[in-house]
């Protein structure tokens, strides 16, 4: 009886999909799909009052809302710049950007704005581009009127019929090689009236970026067409280089604010998981466009495309922008900053009520498994040779994620170990650091960070041999750290 039920269902189901197909079939052939003229307005007949010059921003500011302002004709000057400019610390990368940012100029125009663009390309610059703005009803999206070579100009006119968040992009050949060197950005299209009114917009896009050294070789960095076919990023990033968004470059929003932020990716390849560690988005602007999803945590933005993200801050702290996909954000860059302020709401978030030591049965410090190091003689003390040995080990699994490769740190979230000041000042206040962790604010080599250091669960024989692997690496002051002195600063606590 299930079973014939089941079979029955099947069949149902099969002849319903079989209409269905059969009926979109149909109607793509007839090609008589009369607009559900109730529902939509026909945007191309709305009619254009005045002119007026289209305000450019570069990221992470938006231009003003359009609010209650009638269509017009929108007049876009755009000009393309290649520049070299700073990738992260010590490294640069030569861009080419559409307004002199990465992401390019942000566009906000309305629904029936008829766009009257003009892109220039430098005579300084090296190379011909184009722009295809996602958002035109056309060839190529404006590419085949808009190539242009250094030196020249060029003009030409769109309405703009749906709504959305759109990505522009350059599409000269080779497309991929001119978007992986930055030519991307957002054009916003607004409904008739506006979007609904909120007290902070921001502007962020992700791109991945192909270099012929390794993340962090220092100097100026080459495109590398091989890693980038390959998909084998070696930065991505928000906003064009890493820390474009941390420390004093963080957004920003008070207690009670609405924050809206329009989120785009410029790929060329990589599909973003966007996420803010410590907020829920209340809505989400699906893909860009008019699908409303609410209560999101992590949001898709594909490769050439977009999300609008909104969400009310009711606490205050710091909140981290990501991609989701995490090695991006900690090891790769794609790391941003939201630095609430105003009251704490302890009906919220309650903060830190107790710390207590938890102790399992049968419970000790935990300790590295056995390599061959640590169990062979445990109360003869290591050798230098062995504790740099040991060291490493345990800086590649517990401190690098954060420190990176070869102490750099990530510019306004975790502090260098490389020729850091802070380290080689108190040998006994940077044991102190990583066996009890550390909060609030510290200078190291004459910058700000003001973060959590997690205390870290380690022996005292890995404490002492990462500390001193650290003290004799990338140009610090060859501090030996013995046992007995992490002993001491634990028991001192
Ligand atoms: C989860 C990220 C994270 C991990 C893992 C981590 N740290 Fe840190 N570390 C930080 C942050 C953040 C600070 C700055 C704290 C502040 O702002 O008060 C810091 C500060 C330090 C400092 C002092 C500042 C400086 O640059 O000299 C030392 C030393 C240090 N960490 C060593 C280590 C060692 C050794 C390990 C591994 C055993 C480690 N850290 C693991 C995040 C981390
Ligand atoms: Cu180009």
């Amino acid at each position: 009886m299930t079973r014939l039920n089941l079979n029955t269902t099947d069949i149902i189901k099969g002849v319903l999909s079989f209409l269905f197909f059969t009926a979109l079939f149909l109607s793509c052939e007839s090609n008589a799909t009369p607009e559900n003229s109730s529902q939509k307005i026909d945007a191309s007949e709305i009619a254009v009052q005045g002119e007026m010059t289209a305000e450019l921003t570069a990221p992470p500011k938006v231009p003003k809302p359009i609010g209650s302002r009638a269509a017009t004709k929108l007049i876009v000057d755009m000009e393309i710049l290649e520049k070299e400019e700073e990738m992260t610390d010590g490294v640069t990368y030569v861009y080419w950007t559409f307004g002199g940012s990465v992401p390019g100029s942000f566009i906000r125009t309305r629904i029936g704005d008829e766009v009257e663009f003009t892109l220039k390309n430098h005579p300084d610059n090296k190379l011909p581009h184009n722009i295809d703005l996602h958002a035109v009803t056309g060839p190529g999206g404006g590419a085949t009127s808009s190539f242009v070579a250094p030196g020249h100009q060029t003009t030409f006119s769109f309405k703009a019929l749906n709504p959305g968040l759109y990505v522009y992009h350059c599409a000269t050949a080779p497309v991929g090689m001119h978007i992986a060197n930055g030519m991307y950005g957002l054009i916003l299209v607004e409904p008739a009236g506006g979007l609904p009114e909120v007290d902070r917009e921001y502007y962020v896009m992700q791109g991945d970026f192909y270099t012929k050294g390794e993340n962090g070789e220092q100097g100026l960095q080459a495109f590398d067409m091989k890693k980038a076919v390959d998909e084998d990023a070696d930065y991505v990033v928000f906003n064009g280089k890493v820390g474009s968004l941390t420390g004093d470059n963080a957004i920003t929003a008070e207690v009670g604010e609405t924050v809206r932020l329009f989120v785009g990716n410029g790929g060329p390849n990589l599909v973003s998981s966007f996420h803010v560690i410590g907020e829920i988005f209340d809505k989400v602007n699906v893909e860009g466009g008019d699908m409303i999803n609410k209560d999101v945590q992590t949001t898709l933005v594909p490769a050439g495309g977009s999300a609008i993200v909104e969400f009310k801050v009711d606490v205050p702290g710091t909140f981290i922008l990501v991609d989701h996909s995490i090695f991006r954000a900690f090891n790769k860059g794609a790391l941003g900053m939201l630095t609430v302020s105003g009251p704490e709401n302890a009906s919220v978030y309650s903060g830190k009520q107790q710390e207590g030591i938890y102790q399992p049965e049968g419970g000790t410090i935990q300790e590295m498994p056995d390599e061959g190091l640590v169990n062979k003689s445990p109360t003869k003390a290591l050798t230098l040779t062995e504790k740099m040995k040991l060291g490493k080990t345990v800086y590649d699994k517990t401190c690098l994620a954060c420190h990176q490769p070869t102490g750099r740190g990530i510019t306004a979230a975790f502090p260098p170990l490389a020729k850091s000041d802070y380290l080689n000042e108190d040998v006994d206040r940077a044991i102190g650091v990583v066996v009890n962790g550390k909060s609030g604010e510290i200078t190291v080599n004459g910058e700000k960070y003001n973060n959590i250091m997690p205390k870290q669960v380690l022996s005292d024989r890995e404490v002492a041999s990462v500390m001193t692997y650290i003290y004799n690496s990338w140009e610090n002051n060859k501090t030996e750290v013995s046992e007995s002195d992490v002993a001491r600063v634990r028991n001192s606590h």
